[in-house]
């Protein structure tokens, strides 16, 4: 029968209080071409993202106007961390494979370090991105370096009552539940279906640099095609559960509200954030002389075309740049405006996946409907003053 395991809290070298004491370090960088051109000047949005209301939680975001690399260096990546950004002695660490499975598991980093290396290039995007007026680039693209889950599981074997995998990190929350207050981990879980495909890595390196701490280093979990919340870092500890996990990050917070005609009725559907939903938004404009440029990106399922409109224009097709694009990345584009009149202009773009689906407008059901900000993949209009 499964054995619990209680999850070991003496690799912990310090909790939430280590974020004071982060130090971003600079990732030597050397990206490829990017739409951009000689001598061109980058002109900022008239419409900057207000201070956040939680910078503790999201430390960083990126700006658009840097972006100007298909790989967003490390210290550019957006962070979040809802309990905080503890520091991990790597030697101490272990990963506990456990519950329902036929033989628990316990690893090290070095013991997964010698396992089979897989790269994936994946864009990671957390499901509140454009959700609040202080959240638009939650969002960075990275090569991400580790040793695939399924065969770990495989491994461990699944014992046929388990139905649902859990995956722990070590920071640890106060959560109050009704009226019970509960220590909790950050954690996600997905079906043994889920869980078992080949795109899952338990990952240790970002684009060629050790995992930062910050970004949960020794191991995060990867899981490309997925939201942000479920890449769960400073991974401790995998379980094999024989029931649904309701923890907040599944079952609370993350959780979309969106109101559905049932019968002439509208009825509200709570559903846990998922996989990333088709979406594209301006990134930058910039300026050679007088000729202007919009670069933006287009992610989030197959990218077949994507469109800009300007003030109350009509669309027109942006050129998709794929050259380092690959299933999991956003796509960047652009669009040659010429010479815009001066003054304040919007800028609103669109994508449409290979089926024909559309990135929603603001005014679509589907967005309007909904009663939360997470998977907010509405059109994004910026704001840019031409002089
Ligand atoms: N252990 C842990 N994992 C976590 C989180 C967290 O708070 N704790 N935040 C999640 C969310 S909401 C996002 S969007 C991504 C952000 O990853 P990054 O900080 O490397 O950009 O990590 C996810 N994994
Ligand atoms: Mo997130």
């Amino acid at each position: 029968m499964p054995r619990i395991h209680v999850p070991r809290r003496e690799f912990l070298i310090s909790g939430s209080a280590a974020f004071a004491a982060l130090t971003f370090t600079s990732a030597s960088f050397s990206a490829k071409a990017f739409p951009m051109r000689q001598g061109e000047e980058v002109i900022p949005w008239a419409d900057q993202p207000g201070p956040h209301a939680r910078p503790q939680v999201v430390p960083r975001q990126l700006r658009w106007e840097e972006f100007d690399t298909f790989i967003t260096p490390n210290d550019r990546f957006f962070l979040v961390g809802h309990y905080g950004f503890p520091g991990i002695d790597p030697q101490a660490w272990r990963l506990n494979v456990s519950g329902y499975v036929t033989k628990p598991l316990t690893l090290t980093l070095g013991e997964i370090k010698t396992r089979p290396r897989h790269e994936v290039v994946y864009t990671m995007e957390c499901a509140g991105n454009h959700g609040f007026p202080f959240m638009n680039g939650v969002i960075g693209t990275a090569k991400w370096a580790g040793t695939p889950l399924a065969p770990i599981l495989e491994e461990a074997g699944i014992h046929h009552r388990g139905i649902e995998v859990v995956f722990y990190g070590a920071d640890i929350g106060e959560e109050k539940i009704r009226d019970v207050s509960v220590r909790t981990a950050f954690a996600r879980s997905m079906s043994v279906e889920e869980a078992k495909s080949s795109d899952l890595l338990l990952c240790y390196e970002m684009n060629g640099q050790p995992l930062p701490q910050e970004n949960g280093a020794p191991v995060r979990l990867i899981a490309p095609g997925w939201y942000g919340v479920a890449n769960v870092k400073w991974l401790s500890r995998i379980e094999v559960r024989d029931s649904r996990y309701m923890g907040r990050f599944m079952g609370r917070d993350y959780v979309t509200v969106r109101e559905e005609e049932v019968s002439g009725q509208k009825i509200a559907v709570e559903t846990s954030v998922g996989r990333v939903l088709l979406k594209s938004a301006p990134g930058r404009v910039t300026r050679q002389g007088g000729d202007y440029r919009i670069v933006g990106a287009a992610w989030g399922g197959e990218v077949a075309k994507v469109e800009v409109k300007i003030d109350a224009g009509s669309w027109q097709a942006a050129t998709i740049d794929r050259s380092e694009a690959s299933d999991f990345t956003w796509k960047p584009w652009h669009l040659d405006w010429s010479t815009p009149p001066p003054g304040e202009h919007t800028i609103t773009s669109r994508v449409t996946d290979a089926a024909g689906r559309v990135q929603p407008a603001m005014d679509d059901p589907l967005i309007t409907n909904k009663r939360t900000y997470w998977e907010s993949n509405g059109q994004v209009t910026r704001r840019v003053r031409v002089t």
